[in-house]
């Protein structure tokens, strides 16, 4: 057995934008091989890792050669030799070598790629499942609940829906598939009834609907009839939850929605009513990445009752999250691999994370790939809750299929139902 890492090839492939991103092959000395491919947003927070891209006049600037380079070239030259299990020192490797705070000099894509092979590499090395090397942060291994986002506007569609992502959460079941079924089940009746008042069936980036519609009251309500029209009891079984992604249309101090202007408590104020009026039990992005008062308000008037995302707000990265605790702001973290850049800084992220009572909610991008990297993050670390878009489409089905293969190994019924918002 030679764990020591002999070769790094990388590739472009396509993302499910028909976008370039890169794909990284780490193979050790006895011929083990990981693979990994990294994802790409479109509703990116300001201060995310550096996704370098090529901006010459190929795939309109969105090729990755200088991304394959930096990895064939510095990475390979450093990372050849080293022990493929040690993760901790390849990523040390990997931000030393890139010597940024933000990864804006070989590029957070370059290197996040040959963080998740290396690891995979290892997993294979050891005979594991990926799940099996993460930390358990939360607690032993478990499946998570999913959060399925049935229904797409924001940057993620060409409808009239200023809201991003209207999801369903199936929280109230005994094992991960039967949760899984009833969101499927719920997708269906909402193309049916979409359907039947000739409204667009087409979907948006993550899968989900994407018609129009007025105002987000009747996208709810609509949501709300599906969930009772497929048997489920909305509120008991089966929960909404939110990803406002309020950073996109938050223009000098003011929230643009639905044709209003709200001011930063308007915006709080006309969240806290929808969660009054429907079982939204989470919300994410409800405010702007750089509101941080906003955010303070609306943690204090509903962080006791509802899970408050930060995405845009955190990006995965421990200091932002710190500067969140120290101001009492939201109560939860969105974990996207690609915002910080390696498995190991995402790790300490949700480390703090755990330590100061916030959830994590491990999640996708809206340009992915068939990786299903994120599925074994959540299970390993049992955070309990993962967005992986709607249940169609196989960049996000490649995941929900993933955890149904782990599930058979640990049992269905390692399901994580616990708190959202804020942990014991
Ligand atoms: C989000 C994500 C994923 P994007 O805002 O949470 O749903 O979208 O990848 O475009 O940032
Ligand atoms: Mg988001």
């Amino acid at each position: 057995m030679n764990k020591k890492i002999k070769d790094i090839n990388a590739r472009f492939i396509l993302d499910s934008r028909a976008n370039p991103t890169i794909e990284v092959e780490v193979t050790t000395g006895d011929n083990t091989k990981g693979r990994a491919a990294v994802p790409s947003g479109a509703s990116t927070g300001a201060l995310e890792a550096h996704e370098l891209r090529d901006s010459d006049s190929s795939f309109n600037g969105m090729g990755v050669n200088k991304a394959i380079e930096n990895v064939k070239s510095t990475i390979s030259d450093s990372l050849i030799g080293m022990d493929v299990t040690d993760q901790r020192s390849i990523d040390s490797k990997l931000i030393e070598l890139d010597g940024t705070d933000n990864k804006n000099n070989l590029g957070a894509n370059s290197i996040l790629a040959v963080s998740m092979a290396s690891m995979r590499a290892s997993a294979n090395q050891q005979n594991k499942q990926l799940f099996e090397l993460f930390p358990n942060i939360y607690g032993q291994p478990s499946l998570p609940i999913p959060f399925m986002n049935i229904l797409n506007g924001g940057a993620h569609a060409d409808n009239s829906v200023d809201i991003q992502e209207f999801m369903i959460v199936p929280f109230g079941f005994e094992t991960f598939d039967t949760a899984l079924r009833a969101g499927v089940e719920i997708y269906h009746v909402l193309k049916k009834r979409l359907k039947s008042n000739k409204l667009s069936t087409n979907v948006g980036d993550e899968g989900g609907f994407a018609p129009n519609f007025n105002s987000s009251t009747e996208i709810l309500d609509e949501i709300m009839q599906s969930i009772s029209e497929a048997g489920y009891d909305p509120g008991v079984n089966v929960s909404l939850a939110l990803d406002v992604a309020a950073s996109e249309f938050f223009k000098d101090g003011f929230y643009e929605i639905e044709g209003n202007k709200l001011n930063r408590q308007e915006m709080a104020d006309y969240l806290i009513n929808l969660t009054t009026n429907y079982p939204i039990i989470s919300i994410e992005d409800g405010l702007a990445e750089d509101d941080w008062n906003g955010w303070k308000y609306l943690t204090e008037k509903v962080g006791d009752t509802t899970q408050l995302v930060g995405d845009d707000l955190f990006v995965t990265q421990e200091k932002i999250l710190q500067k969140g605790v120290e101001e009492n702001c939201a109560n939860s973290i969105l974990v996207k691999v690609n915002q910080v850049g390696s498995v190991s800084e995402t790790i300490k992220t949700m480390t703090l994370a755990k330590e100061s009572h916030y959830t994590s909610l491990v999640s996708h991008r809206s340009g992915e790939t068939e990786d299903t990297f994120i599925s074994h993050l959540c299970v390993g670390t049992s955070s309990g809750q993962i967005k992986t878009g709607a249940p169609a489409r196989s960049e996000r089905t490649a995941k929900y299929n993933e955890l149904l293969r782990i599930g058979e190994k640990i049992g269905f019924e390692q399901f994580n139902i616990q708190s959202f918002g804020r942990t014991q």
